[in-house]
C-alpha cells in the first residue's frame, strides 16, 4: 500500500484537541502508600500552571478537567476564580467531573444510594457541578460512580439501577442547551462484588434514558483483560453516542500507565475506528479526548507530554489508512491485503511527519526534551519542595 500524502496526518492533527486533568499533577499514589514528587501541584492555581505549561509546549491541550471536590474549595463561589486563573495561564476550563465517590455518606453509593436522603444529597452535588460547569463554560459534565457491593445478596440491583435512571434524568434537565453529560463505566474497583454501571451497555442504557444530550465515556482502563475496544468505540460511534474518552494504558486493570505504554497498537486501533466513521460520514466526529491518568513514579509533567505524544503518533498513523482500499478489500474478504493495510499504517514512522507538523506551528519538535530545556521544573520544584516536603512527613 502507498501512503497517504502527510497532507491528511497535517489536516488529522490539526483537528486533534487533548483534555488534561487536573489531578494529574498532584500528589497520588496506590492504596498502599504515596511517593511525593517535590514539583507536585497542591494548589489550582499550580494545577493550572502546569497545565498551561503543556499547552505551551504541545499547543494542542487548551482545556483542562477540573474535579469539583479537588478544585473548586468554595464551591460554586469558585468558580469564576478558577475561570479567570486558567484563563491567566494560556488555558480554560474542560470537562467538570463532580465527586460522588469521597464524602463518608457515600460508603454505599452515591446516586444509587438505598437512602433517598443520601441520593437527594448526591443530586445537589450533581446541581452544583452543573452551575460551575455553566459559570465556567465548560460543555461537559462527566460521572463516573464508585457505586456497587462487595458481597452477593447485599444490594437490591434492580432498585439502584431505577434510582440512577431517576437521577441521570434529573442531571439532564439541569443541563442548558449547549451542555452534555457524559457517563463513565467500570467494571470493578472500588467495588468488587457487582458495578452500578459496569460496562459501555449499562452506560449507554442510562445515557439514553437520560436524554439526548448524554453520551458515553470510555476510560481505556476501565475493561476486563482482552476486551475488544476499538469495537465498543465502533458500536458506541455507529449509534451516536461515543461521547469522549479518558486515555490511559493498563496491563492489569485501572493501572494509570502512559497512554501507549503496553499496547499501542491498541490505541491505533481506536483511532482507526474513528477515522474510519469520518470517512465514511464525511465529517468529524464530535469526541472529547481527555487523559485520565496519574502518575507517583513518572514526573508529572512529563509523561502528560508524553502521553500526548503518543496520542499525536498514533492518531497519525491512523490518518494513514487509506479506507476506500480497506472497503474494498474488506468486501473482497482479503484478509491479507486488509489487515496488511493497518499493519503498514501502524509500521509507519510517523515522528518525522510530528516534528514537521510542530514546527509549522512554531511548536518544539520534542515536547519532553523542550520541557527539560525549560527550567520549568527547577522552578517549580525550588517553589514546592518545602510544601511536598511538608506533606511526605505529615505521611511519616
Ligand atoms: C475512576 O477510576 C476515574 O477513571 C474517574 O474518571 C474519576 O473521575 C477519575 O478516575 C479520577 O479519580
Ligand atoms: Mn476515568
Amino acid at each position: 500500500m502507498k501512503p497517504k500524502l502527510p497532507d491528511s496526518v497535517f489536516a488529522a492533527l490539526d483537528g486533534f484537541r487533548i483534555e488534561i486533568p487536573s489531578w494529574g499533577f498532584a500528589n497520588t499514589g496506590t492504596r498502599f502508600g504515596k511517593f511525593n514528587q517535590p514539583a507536585a501541584a497542591s494548589t489550582i492555581e499550580e494545577k493550572l500552571s502546569d497545565a498551561g505549561e503543556v499547552n505551551s509546549l504541545t499547543g494542542v491541550c487548551p482545556t483542562i478537567a477540573l474535579h469539583v471536590l479537588w478544585d473548586f474549595s468554595d464551591g460554586v463561589n469558585s468558580a469564576a476564580q478558577v475561570a479567570n486563573l486558567a484563563a491567566k495561564f494560556g488555558i480554560r476550563p474542560g470537562s467538570i467531573n463532580p465527586n460522588l465517590f469521597q464524602d463518608q455518606v457515600y460508603k454505599f453509593g452515591s446516586l444509587a444510594h438505598p437512602d433517598p436522603d443520601v441520593r437527594d444529597r448526591a443530586l445537589a452535588h450533581v446541581a452544583d457541578s452543573v452551575e460551575i460547569a455553566k459559570r465556567v463554560g465548560s460543555r461537559d459534565v462527566s460521572f463516573w460512580l464508585a457505586d456497587g457491593s462487595n458481597y452477593p445478596g447485599t444490594a437490591n440491583i434492580r432498585n439502584r439501577k431505577r434510582f440512577l435512571e431517576d437521577a441521570f434524568r434529573a442531571a439532564h434537565d439541569l443541563l442548558s442547551a449547549s451542555q452534555r453529560m457524559l457517563v463513565e463505566y467500570k467494571p470493578f474497583e472500588p467495588a468488587f462484588y457487582h458495578t452500578d454501571i459496569a460496562d459501555w451497555g449499562m452506560a449507554m442504557h442510562f445515557a439514553r434514558r437520560a436524554g439526548p444530550q448524554a453520551k458515553v465515556l470510555v476510560d481505556t482502563g476501565h475493561h476486563y483483560q482482552a476486551q475488544n475496544i476499538e469495537q465498543i468505540v465502533a458500536w458506541l460511534l455507529s449509534e451516536n453516542m461515543l461521547g469522549g474518552f479518558h486515555f490511559n494504558d493498563r496491563r492489569y486493570a485501572d493501572d494509570d500507565l502512559t497512554l501507549g505504554s503496553i499496547d499501542p497498537y491498541q490505541v491505533f486501533r481506536i483511532f482507526n475506528e474513528i477515522s474510519a466513521f469520518e470517512h465514511d460520514n464525511g465529517a468529524p466526529a464530535d469526541i472529547a479526548y481527555m487523559i485520565d491518568q496519574s502518575h507517583n513514579l513518572k514526573g508529572k509533567i512529563e509523561a502528560t507530554l508524553q502521553t500526548i505524544d503518543m496520542a499525536q503518533q498514533c492518531f497519525a498513523k491512523a490518518a494513514l489508512v487509506d479506507h476506500d482500499q480497506l472497503g474494498l478489500e474488506q468486501r473482497n474478504c482479503d484478509l491479507m491485503r486488509a489487515e496488511g493495510i493497518l499493519q503498514d499504517a501502524f509500521a509507519t514512522d510517523v515522528r518525522p511527519i510530528l516534528h514537521d507538523w510542530r514546527r509549522s506551528k512554531g511548536l518544539p519538535e520534542e515536547p519532553v526534551q523542550a520541557f527539560r530545556e525549560s527550567g520549568y521544573l527547577d522552578r517549580i520544584t525550588r517553589e514546592r519542595a518545602d510544601r511536598n516536603r511538608v506533606n511526605v512527613a505529615s505521611y511519616a
